[in-house]
């Protein structure tokens, strides 16, 4: 395995834990602050403080399943109030470790197949032209394949990224996805590529064809380069909360989920998501999205995280 994404790598642009922190500043206050302010009128955590503790944390979006189970252990603990911070430190660190390691597969000398997957709008191309471009300046040679067939402007929009990040492109106006997927993956193997990253429609509003077409590409995949998928990513708005756990459900049915990425955590109060997709689906957190420009798209570290949220 091989992290591009190092500290010291001079293709970093900016790996700052100052952005990070700014972009975890509100999650902190939703999921850490509050939960202790409400604990702190006094040492002894009461029935009602309990209760109070179970909602805060709901509406930190960190699921109903998890919230419980956290208030269940305060209980059965007898935790005090001065104990709370440290022990959701503890908490949320298990249930990140738990999920699995957070650096992105790369395979070696070998082709790596990275499906990206998530509702319209959750920020897979944008996450790929970033990719692409970190790829592409430590030197390997990535094709993207543009299998949002559905808008035209889909497919615009990932050439545009293709032609920023000076990397090579397959796509076919509108023709059917799993044929742009098949594509891509004959010229990889032919060319010698290092990496494809496949960019797919997300139209939730017609789930049933969605996830048909997603497993078609699937098929295609496993059919023609079977060892070759490194990754198959979930793209998550960090604004959906709720809304981004049952998305987690419906594509981790259909698809072998290996990693999800959360984009647009900047000014979102809702990064407790990460903690409760890694407890609720065992799927770890990869990269994170905490704004627009190239350099915003940062490879998840759960130290950081724990760090930027609890202190
Ligand atoms: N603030 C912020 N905006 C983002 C981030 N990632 C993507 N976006 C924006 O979200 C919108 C949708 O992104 P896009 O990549 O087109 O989503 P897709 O439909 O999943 O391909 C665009 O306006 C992006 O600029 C992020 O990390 N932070
Ligand atoms: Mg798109």
């Amino acid at each position: 395995m091989f992290n591009f994404f190092k500290k010291d790598s001079k293709n970093i642009i900016s790996d700052s834990f100052t952005a990070l922190k700014d972009a975890l500043s509100k999650t902190s206050k939703a999921l850490i602050e509050n939960v202790v302010d409400v604990a702190s009128g006094s040492e002894e955590i009461d029935e009602f403080t309990l209760e109070d503790i179970e909602s805060t944390l709901i509406k930190a979006d960190l699921g109903v399943d998890l919230s419980v189970e956290i208030v269940d252990k305060i209980k059965t603990k007898n935790l005090k109030s001065s104990q709370l911070k440290n022990f959701l430190k503890e908490e949320f660190k298990n249930i990140l470790a738990n999920a699995g390691p957070n650096e992105l597969i790369y395979k070696e000398n070998s082709l790596n197949i990275y499906f990206i997957a998530g509702v319209n709008g959750a920020g897979k191309t944008t996450l790929i032209g970033k990719l692409a471009k970190r790829f592409n300046d430590s030197g390997k040679k990535v094709l993207l394949a543009a299998a949002d067939t559905f808008r035209a402007a889909a497919e615009e929009q990932l050439e545009i990224w293709a032609r920023r990040a000076n990397v090579d492109i397959v796509r076919r106006d509108k023709a059917d996805s799993a044929s742009v997927v098949y594509e891509a993956i004959e010229r990889a193997k032919k060319e010698n590529y290092d990496i494809v990253i496949i960019d797919t429609a997300g139209r939730l509003q017609n789930k049933f064809n969605l996830i048909e077409e997603l497993k078609k590409i699937k098929n295609v995949i496993d059919k023609n380069a079977p060892q070759a998928l490194s990754e198959c990513m979930l793209v998550l708005d960090a604004n959906l909360g709720q809304n981004g756990l049952s998305q987690a459900k419906v594509f981790k049915e259909a698809l072998n989920l290996t990693s999800v990425a959360i984009t647009k955590l900047d000014g979102s109060a809702k990064g407790g998501i990460i903690i409760a997709i890694a407890k609720d689906f065992a799927l770890p957190a990869k990269l994170v999205g905490i704004g627009e420009k190239p350099q915003d798209l940062k490879n998840f570290n759960k130290d950081e995280f724990i760090e930027a949220i609890f202190d």
